[in-house]
């Protein structure tokens, strides 16, 4: 057998039925064996999209998402989707071909050194020097990148090792790595802890992250927050964990987030923070954040504990099994008499919150187009189980607050690095996955043009997303800053809703294009565009570019100066021009 055949071989024996990739020279070696394998190759335009495929399979599948690409610049387009999966924890292996190992170093055609590149941006990287090492680095991979903290491995192959005959192909049943054992069990003691200060708290919130996705702790999270009868935010990552209908929900946290959740993790007393890395974009100006609350932090990875915040209960260890030792503990208290503190006067605040902070957007009937009227109009005619897949701007913000999630992997996109583009391949990686789900894209059209080359893979592999796009002829969000941080000097931010014609280029993708431009029009076309399910869809919907995503807390400022809407943010700033209050344009760090 040789390196390449060992290759394929070993991605069976991990169990991959998918990989995204894009050939080229070096790696070209792997894809002949892969013409008598039952592993479906999707062949993406490129490399970027590739990798973002397997992050979005990864996401809507929870299984490790697979991507390949040749040596060079097949490997540098690789960097964006493992800095990505890096930052949101997917779990993705990519592997890429390397010039021959007597030319490592001498500037072959097509050499880079992607293991030094991407170093930064992987959980592991290795680089293959015999093709006995290749089952084993290839188990290896599969159980970093979906062990402990979840996140990108890349494995690099020499041409001449994919050429070299094994000596014999032991595939390792169970990987030993002596450097690496994730801490999965919480310590009993500070579990013990935990309980006793969430049992004392009497304004505590739950602050859910990613992290309960990742884990598959979502059933704990409802056990917890029903028996103590706790309110529980979502952050952008953990949207679908925690049932946006439940009674216990506030919403969720953050710059864009919900008014009642944000405020509520301000004035909290406890902060129960389950798999989350308290960010910036949900911790604002981090001295100001949460001023009254204690912390107890469960999460797997003991680097981000105490990263931002200081911890009162840190507690490591794989959410699944941690709460259920904070269930145990949990259960126990209670049988021996332990009563919780009085919620009713916490749950009468919030209550009253919810009832006079609720999102809200005003559509005049023959006025433009509102984004958020697209959005809502998206959320009544999908599937209650729609995959709903973002880009990267104020469309991302609205898609997050204006869809109802009742599960986890039904909502997916790029949090931690922002990443324009990685709607389009994410959302045919999750159909990939999931091909009996429906998929539905909610890009802008900035980040469409990103990676909407796509589309011809969306074709021609037979994957039937719905690709809309809230076109507003500008990349909105940073349209959004420029008004709000800088007098309305716009500068740079001007695509043209018209170029290109999304009708005709899906048409020319081999994709069904619709346009809607009215109110009147939106409910009739959504309706006829579901109801296409042979072939990709694209929706062009054109929107009012002069939509702002509110609430807003300012870059820089106290999540306490949370803003709703556009009349409160001009009274603010004229306070502040008064000397009464923050000066809303500090625009201070971080960004
Ligand atoms: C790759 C990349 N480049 C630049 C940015 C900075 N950025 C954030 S949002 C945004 C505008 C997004 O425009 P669009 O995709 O049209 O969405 P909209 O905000 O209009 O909904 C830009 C340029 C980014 N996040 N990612």
């Amino acid at each position: 057998m040789t390196g390449a055949q060992a290759v394929i071989a070993s991605l069976e024996r991990a169990g991959v039925e998918v990989v995204f990739g894009h050939p080229g020279g070096a790696i070209l070696p792997a894809y002949d064996p892969l013409l008598d394998s039952p592993i479906r190759h999707v062949l993406a335009r490129h490399e970027q999209g590739a990798g973002h495929m397997a992050e979005g399979y990864a996401q809507a599948t929870g299984r490790v998402g697979v991507a390949i690409a040749t040596s060079g610049p097949g490997g540098t387009n690789l960097v964006t989707p493992l800095a990505n999966a890096l930052m949101d924890s997917i779990p993705i292996v990519c592997i890429t071909g390397q010039v021959a190992t007597s030319a490592v170093g001498g500037d072959a055609f097509q050499e880079a050194d992607i293991t030094g590149i991407t170093m930064p941006v992987t959980k592991h990287n290795e680089m293959i020097h015999e093709a006995d090492r290749i089952p084993g680095a290839i188990a290896e991979a599969f159980h970093i990148a979906s062990t402990g903290r979840k996140g990108p491995v890349l494995i690099d192959i020499p041409k001449d090792v994919l050429a070299q005959e094994l000596t014999a192909f032991e595939w390792p049943e169970k990987v030993l790595l002596p450097g690496y054992k994730p801490n999965v069990k919480g310590h009993s003691k500070m579990v013990r802890e935990a309980v006793d200060v969430i049992l004392s708290a009497e304004r505590p919130i739950v602050y859910a992250g990613g992290g309960i996705v990742a884990a598959g702790a979502e059933a704990q999270l409802r056990s917890l927050a029903e028996t103590l009868g706790l309110p529980v935010v979502t952050t952008l990552m953990a949207r679908g964990a925690f049932p946006d209908s439940h009674p216990n929900h506030i919403g969720m946290p953050g710059m864009h987030g919900h008014w009642s959740a944000v405020t509520a993790l301000q004035k909290a007393d406890l902060l129960i923070a389950l798999g989350t890395r308290f960010d910036d974009r949900v911790t604002g100006k981090l001295e100001a954040f949460a001023p009254h609350a204690k912390v107890v932090h469960v999460d797997i990875d003991p680097a981000e504990i105490g990263k931002n915040k200081a911890v009162d209960v840190p507690i490591v260890g794989d959410l699944s099994i941690v709460m259920d030792q904070l269930a145990e503990v949990l259960t126990k208290r209670l049988e021996a008499g332990r009563v919780p503190a009085d919620l009713t006067a916490w749950w009468e605040t919030l209550n009253g919150w919810l009832e006079n902070h609720p999102l809200t957007h005003e559509q005049d009937p023959d006025g433009p187009l509102k984004p958020q009227t697209v959005v809502r109009a998206l959320n009544e005619a999908r599937a209650q189980d729609s995959i709903i897949v973002t880009g990267v701007g104020q469309h991302q913000m609205w898609a997050s607050q204006l869809i109802s999630y009742e599960t986890s992997r039904q909502w997916i996109n790029s949090g931690g690095l922002g990443t324009m583009g990685y709607g389009v391949p994410a959302a045919i990686g999750a159909k990939a996955g999931r091909p009996d789900a429906q998929v539905i894209l909610i890009d802008g059209d900035g980040s469409f043009q990103m990676t909407l080359q796509e589309l011809a893979t969306a074709r021609t592999e037979g994957i039937p997303v719905i690709f809309t796009v809230l076109n507003n002829g500008v990349l909105g969000m940073v349209r959004q800053w420029q008004e709000l941080f800088y007098d309305r000097r716009f500068s740079q931010i001007d695509l043209d809703a018209s170029v290109p014609d999304l009708v005709k280029l899906a048409e020319a993708f081999g994709c069904q294009g619709f346009r809607v431009s009215t109110v009147d029009e939106l409910g009739p076309t959504i309706e006829k565009a579901l109801a296409v399910t042979d072939v990709p869809v694209v929706i062009d919907f054109r929107v009012d570019p002069e939509e702002k995503v509110f609430p807003m807390v300012p870059a820089g400022q106290s999540n306490d100066l949370i803003i709703e809407n556009m009349d409160e943010w001009r009274e603010r700033e004229a306070a502040a021009q008064r000397g009464e209050g923050a000066d809303l344009k500090s625009a201070g760090p971080p960004s």
